[in-house]
């Protein structure tokens, strides 16, 4: 017998059936963001990376084009398994020869090579509005500025991403998560707090008027504990985030890993969302210290968000998509590394007998679940994944980084 044939009589032994769980984890969408292929610089503006968030590094190989973005993409595509999504942000607009429309005024047309792509490989697209990275950033405020004239700017942004994601879902025949995320804030501590939630408040119930239709098109809001710049408020919290998507039908929240304080884990939120709402949206990081975007493993944490999101039987309300950007090591092998590491980590979660585990631990055997929540540590999940990966016609891995070094060598090398 070979490995898998091994690890599927012992999975089976537990009353998990390995065929199941290859055929489920292939058809579960997981949103790839285009942003870790150009340190979230997009293609509407040549100014630094603002709103609090940060890129470092220099290896070579930024893509500084749509080609060669579209390039890297298919290349991720190639070396990782399993269904995705496009996750675009609104400043990756495509604009034609001398055309330049700016954020307030973009429409689906700037986004039509996206849908085209998408196309190409029968996947969904998701979508965010791009509040940071432009001149109508007023010190550092958007939604919540108190100059009324940014505000209504960046309201009448964020409306314009509704109808693009409208026509995002309507072309791909697939949801569109959209996800609203500011970095707003300040940097020492501020004279009012509630001012700028309400008109953050406000001004997401003005954009939510723009019509979508929610079973296609879902909005989201994404929390965030401080950014760089922006250390002592953030307007947009957990509390603030959590509250506006529970009180406004027709909205989710969204929870990014790396928005939290560091012994705050959202393995634990998860299953406390899914108590009271019907979906929620993920971005899948890994913090280190604070909110720095490293590329995802398949660490506990990873790992444990993933126990949780199946535990619940909650893998179609939840929308998972990857958030990180680092530039001091090949992107695309940071990019594919990631993928592969959630793939790894759902493949895991499915791999466990959740009914078991929770029978002992319902029965009070606390040590027993111990020694079997160990055990099940070196069960032969790699022998699982590496057959998923033949079936996905993807490389092993020990393999698939010799493509990605191909790769450098043959295209980014060139991008000088
Ligand atoms: C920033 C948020 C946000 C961004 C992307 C680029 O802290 O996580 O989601 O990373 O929108
Ligand atoms: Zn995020």
């Amino acid at each position: 017998m070979n490995a898998y044939e091994i690890a599927k009589e012992q999975y089976a032994g537990l009353g998990v059936d390995t065929e199941k769980v290859l055929d489920k984890l292939k058809s579960i969408p997981v949103s790839l963001h285009c942003w870790q292929g150009d340190d979230v610089t997009g293609f509407d503006q040549k100014g630094p990376l603002t709103g609090g968030i940060q890129t470092t590094g220099n290896y070579l190989g930024r893509a500084r084009n749509p080609e060669e973005l579209f390039e890297d993409i298919r290349k991720v595509f190639e070396i990782t398994p399993g269904t995705k999504k496009l996750n675009v942000h609104a400043s990756y607009a495509i604009f034609d020869e001398g055309e330049f429309a700016d954020r307030d005024k973009i429409e689906p047309r700037h986004f039509k090579r996206w849908v085209e792509l998408a196309k190409e490989y029968g996947v969904g697209i998701d979508f965010n509005p791009t509040f940071f990275s432009h001149p109508m950033v007023k010190d550092g405020l958007t939604l919540t500025s108190p100059d009324e004239n940014v505000r209504r700017f960046w309201i009448e942004h964020g409306k314009a991403c509704i109808r693009i994601a409208n026509y995002f879902a309507r072309e791909t025949g697939q949801t569109c998560v959209i996800n609203f995320w500011i970095g707003d804030g300040y940097k020492d501590i501020p004279a009012d707090r509630m001012g700028p939630r309400l008109r953050y408040k406000d001004s997401l119930e003005q954009i939510f008027t723009e019509s979508y239709d929610f079973d296609k098109v879902k909005p989201c809001v994404e929390s965030k504990v401080f950014g760089i710049g922006v250390e002592s408020f953030t307007a947009g919290s957990s509390e603030f985030a959590l509250s506006f998507a529970a009180t406004h039908d027709r909205c989710i929240p969204l929870m990014d890993n790396g928005h939290y304080h560091p012994t705050e884990v959202v393995s634990d939120k998860i299953p406390a969302l899914l108590c009271f709402f019907d979906e929620i949206a993920l971005h899948i990081t890994r913090p280190v210290r604070w909110d720095s975007d490293h590329v995802v493993l398949f660490d506990d944490e990873t790992k444990e968000m993933a126990k949780e999101i199946v535990r619940s039987d909650a893998l179609d309300r939840v929308y998972m998509a990857l958030d990180y950007f680092d530039a001091s090591i090949n992107r695309i092998g940071a990019w594919a590394t990631g993928f592969r590491n959630w793939q790894k980590a759902l493949l895991n979660a499915m791999l466990m007998p959740h009914d078991k585990l929770k029978e002992l631990q319902n029965a009070g055997r606390f040590s027993e679940l111990m020694a079997c929540q160990e055990g099940l540590k070196l069960l032969p999940v790699g022998a699982v994944w590496d057959e998923y990966l033949r079936r996905c016609g993807v490389k092993g891995e020990l393999e698939w980084f010799e493509d990605v070094l191909a790769y450098e060598k043959e295209t980014l090398s060139n991008r000088k």
